[in-house]
């Protein structure tokens, strides 16, 4: 009996010293959304123009990946794969029509799976589309139970301002200009980072998953002169990545999906520069916003503790392809900025990240897993990513992995590789790109015999399932 007891004492023991030794703080989590934004920022080069100074330094200081892509290149299948880890061609949420809610009624959003192990879930502004799905958080502004993720935002009183309506099919925010407006008098993400500084420099007793959902340089591309006057008109250069007669060489799936009234049009009304401007100047904006965030955690208590990550949901044509906007599989749509950047001591990364750049191909959908596993979170079956664990540790680690995009309609995909990428129509067109040498996809490999082996190593890539698009 006595030997008994003794045992168990010594288990207890055990395990509680195990358990003490074993459990120190557990990081913090800081999200950072942005929407639209493809890789015209300093340390990406997408523009020479683009002036990020807050996501460089950002990027100076963690881990960039710079083949990074989107799951999907739309808002709500982008963000929901993000916030549930699971794939469009898995979930069956393909595009900005669904209802997360009713294709996914059970889903445990990330807010929630961090609630539910203690940790305290907050976010502000744009985070899934255009709702806030209340009960996922402990805490948002503005006020969750609206289900509207964006606090008062100043708009020109009348418009459109710049760009006169074509028709039925444009959508009513494609328009830009300067505001005479302060940030305060702005409000919108000037009061979302306001709130998530806020936040940071409070005490905390639980851990916590904070999101910042910034909303440019979404569209309408309206923000305070100040953010314009680095760009004037007459200095604007084109995209990189545009070439006339780029469309040529595609097949009849992708010639169909470059071309959009939008930049026929934006053309017709002589605002292709004052669009490219207005993304500029909305970018500027954006990353100004996020420097007040990151100097709040810089000067909070919780700068050595906490994780952060920085997305965006996809990228963004303005003329390449003769497109504008989004949807597409080439890579100007599907790449996407993405920094992570982890502090010595966390869970599961006790040595922190070093600043280095990582150009392995990766998904979004990673997100998810990597932070549990980050924050010794157990991991979730659901979960379709690949944790990013061993490239947090060592950016040239073996990574058996691509990225893969899924179009709106199911079948239709982008697979990323280290190199090479390949677009999938569910016509049977394919197109295929050599990103080392032709970074802008100007010239389609798929019928050239001597890339016949890369076609076929990434044909085997492809998923051989999709869900029923619901
Ligand atoms: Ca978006
Ligand atoms: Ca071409």
């Amino acid at each position: 009996m006595l030997r008994c007891l003794l045992s168990l004492f010594t288990v207890v023991c055990l395990v509680g010293s195990t358990a003490a030794a074993q459990s120190p703080k557990r990081p913090n989590v800081l999200f950072i959304a942005m929407d639209d934004l493809n890789d015209w920022t300093g340390c990406l080069g997408g523009h020479p123009q683009a002036r990020t100074p807050n996501l460089d330094r950002l990027a100076a200081s963690g881990m960039l990946f710079s083949n990074a892509h989107c799951a999907a290149p739309a808002c709500n299948p982008s963000r929901t794969a993000i916030f549930t880890g699971q794939a469009p061609h898995r979930s069956g949420l393909y595009d900005n029509r669904q209802d997360m809610r009713t294709v996914l009624p059970d889903a445990e959003i990330m807010p929630k799976v961090f609630s539910r192990h203690g940790y305290h879930s907050a976010g502000s502004g744009k985070l899934l589309h255009y709702f806030i799905d209340a009960p996922s958080w402990d805490d948002y502004f503005p006020e969750a139970a609206k289900e509207n993720p964006f606090p008062r935002t100043l708009y020109p009183e009348q418009r459109p301002l710049s760009l006169p309506r074509g028709g039925e099919w444009q959508y009513i925010e494609t328009d830009w200009g300067p505001l005479n407006a302060t940030d305060a008098e702005y409000g919108g993400d000037h009061l979302v980072a306001e709130w998530i500084a806020g936040q940071l420099a409070r005490p905390h007793e639980q851990p916590f998953f904070l999101a910042c959902g910034l909303y440019r340089p979404h569209e309408p591309w309206f923000v305070p002169q100040q953010y314009f006057e680095p760009f004037p008109l007459e200095s604007i250069e084109l995209p990189p990545g545009y070439k006339a007669d780029d469309l040529d060489d595609l097949p009849p799936e992708g010639q169909r999906r470059g071309p959009n009234r939008y930049f026929a049009h934006i053309q017709k009304h002589g605002q292709w520069k004052q669009g490219i401007q207005g993304y500029l100047a909305s970018i500027y904006f954006a990353d100004t916003m996020l420097g007040k965030v990151l100097d709040a955690l810089d000067n909070s208590p919780h700068a050595g503790n906490t994780i952060v990550v920085l997305w965006s949901d996809h990228g963004w044509h303005l003329g390449e392809k003769q497109h504008w906007q989004k949807f597409t599989g080439w890579r100007v749509c599907t790449r996407v900025p993405l920094i992570i950047r982890v502090p010595p001591g966390t869970t599961g990364l006790m040595a922190g990240t070093s600043p280095a750049n990582c150009s392995q191909p990766v998904s979004l959908l990673s997100l998810f897993p990597t932070l549990l596993e980050l924050c010794g979170l157990p991991a979730e079956s659901s979960h379709d990513g690949p944790s990013l664990l061993p490239l947090l540790r060592d950016p040239q680690a073996q990574w058996p992995h691509h990225a893969l995009t899924s179009l709106a309609d199911p079948g239709s995909y982008s697979i990323s590789g280290d190199r090479w990428r390949l677009i999938h129509y569910n016509n049977g067109d394919e197109e295929l790109y050599d990103i080392e040498t032709d970074p802008h996809e100007w010239t389609n490999r798929a019928t050239d015999p001597a890339a016949a082996n890369m076609l076929n190593d990434l044909r085997a890539l492809a998923p051989q399932t999709f869900a029923t698009k619901r």
